[in-house]
């Protein structure tokens, strides 16, 4: 059982300060950007984008960073410091806002500091219910597998019961993610990765099939399913039958079968685990709706989604109700501003 004081559960991502506007497709265009996308920003095209959208599309600065916005939403559901947060981040006003933020959150942060860097930022060009990403890492790209390895670090790696990986750390330091993957496998603890975004399945492929094999729960949405299957040739566009196929792959720690949890917007979400002779579990669980009207942005609702199943997950729960209570959580989210959750607590 959660309980006060344990930090079970252990993040590992980038730290990101989120400057968010709301924009058109002006802006989109003359940035070259989806509508509803996350990539990495391109030194020659993008680095406008985060002073056009604070002088002229009224952008607020609000904490980012997938993994960091997960650790903060599973943290709103268990009991305090069950969460500690793992990051680069520049020393900076920016890397201190972050820090104190998580602290507000309950969320426990070691983060390296970089001298010489400045704090990760973060694009966020909201149009509807659409959000694009565009991210300039920065310090954030420079987390390295020594600060982990500490021996005050790695005894609270150690300490931690449920890992937890946003999939854009494939981009920074593939190193410290499988650290963490083998301190799970060697105890059979369950170890979580989250897809993140198409392009990691794209272009971080050989990254991402390295770390697999260690995955228990793998966590993503429909966009990103689609972009795993086409990259590894998986030739169907059935995100049930993605799943499957991810489900069924190798696997490190034989004593944990992996469940595949994929989101599809307002469609249920799908899970599939593997089970014995190749055959496979598969769940369905509806979202919890609410009006298009209440919805103030879609920033970070993937991240709620995936805070309220780990907080699920570290808690016992089932696995429905992990997902539902993702569902939950994401619903609470996606009435706020940004990647936040409402005050007073509401509770599941
Ligand atoms: C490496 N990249 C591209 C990223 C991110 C990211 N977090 C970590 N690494 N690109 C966008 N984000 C975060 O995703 C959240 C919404 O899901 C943003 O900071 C935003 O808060």
């Amino acid at each position: 059982m959660a309980a006060k004081g344990n930090y079970e559960l252990l993040c590992l991502e980038n730290p990101l300060l989120d400057i968010q506007g709301v924009g058109d497709e002006k802006l989109l265009e003359k940035y070259g950007l989806k509508a509803n996308d996350a990539i990495l920003a391109d030194p020659e095209k993008h680095m406008g984008l985060y002073e056009d959208l604070m002088q002229n599309y009224k952008a607020v600065l609000i904490a980012g960073g997938a993994a960091q916005n997960t650790a903060r939403g599973a943290s709103y559901i268990l009991p305090s410091e069950s969460v500690l947060y793992i990051g680069c981040v520049g020393k900076d006003k920016y890397g201190e806002t972050l820090e104190n933020i998580c602290k507000e959150a309950g969320v426990k942060t070691e983060y390296l500091y970089d001298e010489k860097t400045p704090t990760g930022r973060c694009g966020v060009v909201i149009t509807g219910h659409n959000r694009s990403l565009c991210t300039d890492l920065a310090a954030a790209n420079n987390y390295k597998l020594e600060h982990l390895k500490q021996d005050r670090i790695w005894k609270q790696v150690e300490n931690a019961k449920v890992y937890y990986v946003g999939g854009f750390h494939l981009t920074v330091c593939v190193p410290a993610i499988k650290a963490l993957a083998e301190e799970a496998a060697a105890k059979n603890k369950p170890f979580i990765l989250n897809l993140s975004a198409p392009f990691i399945a794209q272009f971080f492929k050989d990254p991402l099939d390295e770390v697999l094999p260690y995955v228990d729960i793998l966590i993503g949405n429909e966009t990103e399913a689609a972009a795993f299957a086409e990259s590894h040739n998986i030739d169907t566009k059935d995100v049930k039958k993605i799943a499957e196929a991810i489900a069924n792959g190798p696997k490190k720690n034989t004593q944990r079968p992996r469940t595949v949890v994929f989101t599809q917007g307002t469609d249920p979400t799908i899970a599939v685990t593997a089970q014995e002779g190749g055959k496979v579990d598969v769940k369905e669980v509806p979202v919890h709706a609410i009006g298009e009207d209440k919805i103030y942005d879609t920033n970070g609702a993937g991240d709620a989604f995936a805070g309220g199943f780990v907080a699920g997950v570290v808690k016992g729960e089932s696995l429905e109700k992990s997902i539902d209570m993702g569902q939950w959580l994401a619903k609470l989210s996606i009435q706020e501003l940004g990647p936040s959750f409402p005050q007073p607590k509401q509770t599941y």
